[in-house]
């Protein structure tokens, strides 16, 4: 009961003893092989999500783009693993990837006794509940009683289990380790409620016979940063994937776009000239050229255009910048100086 609890509040289906021996020198291992081997997701529209030719689009996946083009100049340098949520904690603790960027949520002990590290917070979320509209029901507070499907290995079976004791009601769990099957018990009528992340309610909801007979509930019941992820003991690699979100973010507030980054070049403006690698040595500083974050702009964007591209009004999912836009516009996404 112990370990169930214990694995059920990591969210990974595993015992903590499963932590192996991190490598270091991943940025140099990097280097050496010639492009970056990133965890994704294995089909979530907008975050992680190949097509029939496998191309790769997302946030979580241009993430990873961005730091190719950080190191290598090139944002093609990346081959991605596509891992359920059960086996990715594993797969970068065995080296398998050299970084997981899969809609993952940064709690307490995976950013600790897994011997893992989060590097940051590429969108802010939280977990809600998708109900079909001929039930009835307007509100997560009159599921007493419900069954509800879920993926296993995922925060989401604790968030359930704590909701529902909290409030005082009862629910069966249909649980399933890959995501195909939980979506196809929701529409087959295995369970009354499909519950994940929200982000992952309105990818899925699209892949749904028919969306519009489904309604998203009002409540929502968990904290989720989801954001990407390395080994812990290796501090150089981590740095280089801190900072790449951190420039990410810093070029929004800065104005600096994949448009006019030649023009920013340029700009008089101190810190725009030390983003661009015109003045001072941050880029050496993180064992990379001083154009890195240039380069990140160039060939990936902002964090707002990355937003956009993936996620933003402009996209089936339509999904507001909320909790994830800048600071000095009421989000969350704030990022220290680079200086
Ligand atoms: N953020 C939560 C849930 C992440 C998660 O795995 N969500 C599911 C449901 S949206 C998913 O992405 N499944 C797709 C897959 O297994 O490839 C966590 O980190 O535990």
């Amino acid at each position: 009961m112990k370990s169930t609890l214990l694995s059920l509040a990591l969210g990974v289906g595993l015992s903590v003893a499963a932590v192996s021996a991190a490598s270091a020198g991943t940025l140099d291992d990097v280097k050496a092989k010639g492009f970056i081997q990133c965890g994704s997701n294995t089909s979530l529209i907008g975050f992680g999500f190949p097509d029939e030719q496998n191309n790769w689009t997302g946030l979580d996946v241009d993430f990873c783009r961005a730091l190719a083009a950080a190191i290598f100049n090139d944002p093609t340098k990346v081959k991605f693993t596509p891992l359920s949520a059960k086996e990715r904690f594993t797969a970068l603790q065995s080296g398998e990837v050299d970084v997981l960027s899969r809609n993952t949520t940064w709690t307490m002990s995976r950013d600790t006794s897994l011997g893992l590290k989060f590097a940051g917070v590429m969108y802010y979320d939280g977990q809600g509940f998708l109900v079909k509209k001929s039930l009835g029901v307007n509100s997560a507070l009159k599921l007493n009683g419900a069954s509800v499907c879920t993926q296993t290995g995922t925060t989401t079976e604790l968030n359930l289990a704590d909701y529902f004791k909290a409030n005082n009601m009862t629910y069966q769990v249909v649980a399933f380790e890959k995501e195909e099957e939980v979506l196809k018990a929701y529409q087959d009528g295995r369970c009354d409620v499909y519950t994940t992340d929200q982000s992952g309610i309105y990818a899925q909801r699209l892949k749904l016979a028919n969306p519009d007979d489904h309604v998203v509930l009002p409540e929502i019941i968990s904290k989720e940063p989801l954001g990407p992820l390395v080994r812990q003991g290796d501090d150089a690699w981590f740095n280089v994937v801190k900072w790449t979100y951190y420039a990410l973010i810093n070029a929004e507030e800065l104005g600096i776009t994949s448009k006019n980054i030649e023009e920013m070049k340029n700009s008089a403006n101190p810190e725009v000239a030390r983003f661009v690698g015109k003045e001072g040595d941050f880029g050496t500083g993180i064992g990379l050229t001083n154009e890195w974050a240039a380069q990140i702009v160039k060939h990936v964007g902002n964090y707002g255009e990355i937003f956009d591209r993936n996620l933003g009004e402009g996209t089936q999912l339509k999904i507001a910048r909320g909790k994830n836009a800048l600071w000095n516009k009421g989000g969350l996404q704030y990022a220290p100086p680079i200086r």
